[in-house]
Order: C-alpha cells, then structure tokens, then sequence
C-alpha cells in the first residue's frame, strides 16, 4: 500500500513526466551532488574556495528575478474570501490553466522530492511541507531554509498531513508564469519561476499565504515578523516580533549590534522574516521561526549596516545575482565604497562603472540561521519564545513620530491594519506614494483581509497577556531633507523604551494618535541627538494625521461590509480625538 506522499509523488510523474525521480534524504553527501548538477547546468559557480568556502554564485534568468505578485493568486471557490487585495482564480479555472502548462514540464530532467519541516523539528508548532521541483536550486535553498530530507519525512510517516507544492521551471517564460495557491486544500502549484519567494514554496507560499488561512481556522498568528530577543542588564530576554514592509530594515533589525551593549542591552536574533505564532499554557504567545535560514537582499548589507550576517555568509552560502570579483568572490552595490577594477555583472558580463549596477537591485544571499553570530540560544526551543511586543514599521518621512504605543489591543489592530510606507523619488527628493500595507501582510494574506483584521480582534481577546503594540518609525526626515533619527545600532534606544513600557516605568504621554514617550524617556547617552530634534522626532502633527486618518477612510472603504466593527470604531475614534486637539498646536 502507497502512502499519501508517494500516490502524490506518482500522480504528478504522470502529468510531469520527469526522467528520474529524486527523494531528497538531507544528506551531506546528496548537497555535493545538487552542487554538481547546478554548476553542470551552467548557471551557477563555486566561489572562493579560501575566503567564501561551499559558496555559490547562481545567476537565474534576467526575466525572473523577484517576486511576481501579478499573477501570484489565491485560489478560493468564493471569491469574496480571497478578498479586495488578493488576484483570484476560481479553483477549477486554475487548474484548468495550468495543468497543460505542467504537462510533461520535467520532461528530460530530474523530479526532486523535496519533504520539509517549517519549524524546529521538534516543535509541535512546526508543520511539514513537501515540494516536488524540477530546480537543483530549489533543492540547495530549501536544504538551508528549511528542516529538509529524512527528518521530515520520518516526523511524517504515513500521514496525510502535509502541504503539497508543486514547482516546474516550465519554459520560464513570463506569459506562462504562475503561482497558484488553493488554501482549501492546502495546496500549492507554481510554474514558470526559479526566484526565490515563487519557487521556494516553504517560505511566502506556505508559511505565510497558507499558514495565514490555517492559522485562522485554527486559532493561532502566522505573520510576517521578524523575531528578537533583547537581553537586559539583568541578563533577562525579552521578545519581540516586528512587521515591515520590504525594504526597512527587518533582517538588520533582527541582527541588530547594540549601541548599549556597554550598558549590558543586546539583541538575539530568532528570525528575520515570519513568525508562527500560538498561545502557550503560560498565557503569552509564543513565537517559532518557521525558517531554517535567511533569504535576505544583498545590496545595502555591509559590515555598518549589518555586522552579523556579513559574518554568516562566509561559508556554506549561496549567492543569487550578485556580481562576482577576479578574487572569485561575490559583490554588491553597498558592500563597500570601492567596487573592485573588473568585475563580472550579474549577468555574467565584463561591468565597468558606467553600466549600471553590478549586483541585481534584488539579489540574494541564502545562509543557514545558525552561522549567525547572534543567533538565539532559543532559537530552535520546541516551545517557541514568549513574545512582549508586536512592533510595526514603516518608511514616513514627515508623519509618524519615531514610536508611538497603541493604547490597547484593538486599536494596535487599527494601527497595524493601517500600516503604510512612502517610496522616495530620489531625483527630487520629494516625497512619493504612501503604499498601504497593513501587517506588512498585503503580498502575503492567503485570504480575505478583513478577516484577517477579524482574526486579529479574536486572537486579543483570546490571549491572555497579549503583547503591547508599538509603531516605530525610523525614517523621519526633517525640513533639510535628512533623516532624524541613526537608525541601526541605535534603534535598541527605542526597544529599550519599550522593554521599560512593559515593566511599567518608562515615561511616555498620550497624543491623539498613541503613546509616545515624553522627549527625555529614551536613553540618548553617547549620541548626539538635540533635544530640539528629539522634539520633532517625537511630535505628531494633528493637520497631516487628519489628512492620514481621510486617507485611511478611503483604504477601508475597499473592504466593504465585512471590515469589522471595531475598526470603524477606532476610526472614528481617532477623528474625534484630532477635533479635539486645539487647532495650530502640534
Ligand atoms: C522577502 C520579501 O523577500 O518580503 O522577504 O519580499
Ligand atoms: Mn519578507
């Protein structure tokens, strides 16, 4: 008798028709071979073998380099409940549209059975995962993202229960890309893309579009926060888990080096990008990293900006189009201030400064979690860590003051489900499109948002001792254009307020829109910050958050009827507090 895996595995053979067929053990043994079969395929290089060794240079087709939300979808039998922020498909149409693209996709190439565990392998918050991918890439990023090979498939034994994805490089070609989730049956198919986010079906596909519709019937939080620990004097941690929009700073945050660690502060990282999250017998939620590894952006990351992970991804590390040195070495654009005389672009091509970056905007670095040195001693807890905070970000240059408390649950939901980031146009300096994107969950929700926003009301009013929700914002400019605030290292300063926050000593007043420490509450030793800049750091315009809180009112109108009560509630809340701050006062 076949088990559920193996008549799954067989069912797609038929419509595949690969060569061969791999099942994937984890071993040390079978990660030499996939080296093997992807430099053999020519797309991918071994790098120094001194100063980066087992590490690999891959370049993926120029047409197929991030993440493609346009024709990423959800794929419910009721369109409502993939909701006004979701592409959808209806079910049948889906698979209609891209079976014949799968028909005999593996044709000549190798079937990889790749069974994975999302989470630490002994954490029954964990859940398993197995993607069948004709990609040796796929197979060499999901061995360093994931628990992968036999362990997972000795956790599943005979079981059902596991979310199948299906993945196929197809013909790569744009028109006939697509990733296709079908949270009913907790099912993935993605054809088309080798990248990251739409092959590596672990990480945005189940442990965040599916996980997000399980979680929700199953009454626990999988989102997108990074996770931390930050240490006290005493040598009590405290976590937290954090949402941002791409691009602000999630896995340097994670990796953060204290500016106080002389005063004995310092941050551990758990994870850098998602966060499942379930209620623990002591009351709190408690978090696990889903992820075995980072995927994170190369191009910024530098030994200011990111001490830690520079230090990580020295061996066994794959690259993704990053440009490459006559060293053997891989480079981006902020790596440092000197590109190296000849060097190979991401494409492979001789680069000279005047052609344009030499690392692709979005290339890559995959590295295991654990050559991190701050990673957590927790990181790996079965039990996952008690979280005290939910921190959420975005990029403001004039509106949100640096952090600011949600006075409660509910209106921390109405805080995180109005979230939002401002692109820069560089040339100008002005300021650009203010882009919704509640819980950083936009790209991510597997289902209808304002249920989402419902599910987060219901988890606070089922938590006992719920996290305190903060909002933080790094990126306030000032009149010169400049930012405000140090950011980085100095950004525990902020984590240290609200540590004080939760212990009940730090000094803070209320303001229309939240909580927000009086001028003198953080800690500014060693930095030199004026009081008068702290002032605008800290205040709250109430003409530019009328303007916010209209804007808001248009956002919600998207979700119709079904966006809960509560939210109108602490909408109107919010306007009737701005009416009552006398006008020309800031
Ligand atoms: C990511 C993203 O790649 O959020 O993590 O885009
Ligand atoms: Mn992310």
């Amino acid at each position: 008798m076949s088990t559920p895996l193996e008549q799954w595995v067989d069912s797609v053979a038929r419509l595949t028709r690969p060569a061969k067929i791999m099942w994937c053990s984890g071993s040390e043994e079978e990660a030499a071979r996939i080296q093997e079969q992807m430099i053999r395929e020519g797309h991918t290089v071994p790098l120094n073998d001194k100063t980066y060794p087992n590490c690999h240079l891959h370049r993926s087709d120029p047409s197929d380099v991030a993440r493609t939300e346009k024709v990423t979808f959800i794929c419910t039998r009721d369109r409502e409940n993939a909701g006004p922020t979701n592409n959808w498909m209806a079910p049948a149409d889906a698979k209609n549209t891209l079976t014949p693209l799968f028909d005999g996709s593996m044709k000549g190439r190798t079937m990889y059975v790749i069974p994975y565990i999302m989470g630490p392998s002994a954490s029954p918050q964990s859940r398993i995962g197995v993607e069948l991918t004709d990609s040796a890439y796929v197979v060499a990023n999901m061995r360093i993202m994931s628990r992968m090979g036999n362990v997972a498939l000795a956790r599943l034994g005979n079981s059902d229960d596991f979310v199948p994805g299906l993945h196929s490089l197809g013909d790569l070609s744009p028109d006939r890309r697509f990733i296709a989730h079908f949270p009913e049956e907790k099912l993935i198919w993605s054809i088309g893309s080798g990248y990251g986010g739409n092959a590596l079906l672990g990480k945005k596909c189940f442990a965040l579009r599916i996980a997000s519709w399980m979680a929700h019937e199953q009454g626990w939080m999988a989102e997108h926060m990074l996770i931390l620990g930050l240490e006290a004097p005493s040598g009590k941690v405290t976590y937290m888990a954090a949402a941002f929009p791409s691009a602000c700073g999630k896995t340097n945050l994670a990796m953060m080096v204290s500016a106080l660690e002389n005063e004995g502060y310092r941050v551990w990282t758990i994870g850098d990008d998602i966060s499942w999250m379930q209620i623990g017998p002591d009351g709190y939620l408690h978090a696990i990293n889903p992820e075995a590894g980072f995927f994170g952006v190369a191009p910024g990351t530098n030994e200011k900006t990111n001490p830690n992970v520079m230090a990580a991804l020295r061996k066994n590390t794959i690259f993704t189009n990053t440009a490459l040195t006559t060293r053997n070495e891989p480079w981006w654009e902020g790596m440092d201030h000197n590109p190296p005389a000849d060097m190979l672009d991401w494409q492979g091509r001789p680069w000279s400064s005047s052609s344009g970056p030499a690392a692709q905007a979005n290339s890559r670095y995959t590295v295991p979690a654990v050559q991190t040195p701050s990673i957590s001693p927790r990181w790996e807890d079965p039990g996952g860590v008690p979280i005290s905070a939910f921190i959420l970000g975005g990029r403001r240059a004039r509106l949100a003051p640096l952090v600011y408390e949600a006075t409660s649950w509910q209106h921390g939901v109405y805080i995180a489900a109005t979230m939002a980031s401002e692109t820069t146009a560089a040339t100008t300096g002005a300021v650009g499109v203010t882009r919704r994107d509640p819980m950083a969950m936009l790209p991510f929700c597997g289902y209808n948002m304002a249920d989402y926003f419902g599910h987060w009301l219901e988890m606070g009013r089922n938590i006992p001792h719920p996290p305190k929700i903060f909002h933080v914002n790094w990126f306030r400019k000032g009149d010169d254009g400049k930012f405000l605030w140090p950011g980085y290292g100095e950004n525990v300063r902020v984590l240290k307020w609200m540590l004080e926050r939760i212990e009940g000593h730090a000094a803070a007043t209320e303001t229309p829109i939240g909580i927000v420490p009086t001028p003198d509450a953080l800690t500014l030793d060693g930095l030199s910050v004026t009081r008068k800049t702290m002032e605008e750091l800290l205040s709250v315009d109430p003409a530019a958050w009328t303007k916010e809180h209209a804007d808001v009112g248009t956002f919600f109108q998207g979700f119709g009827e079904r966006l809960p009560a509560e939210l109108r509630d602490e909408h109107r809340r919010l306007g009737e507090r701005l009416r009552r701050v006398p006008t020309g006062s800031k």
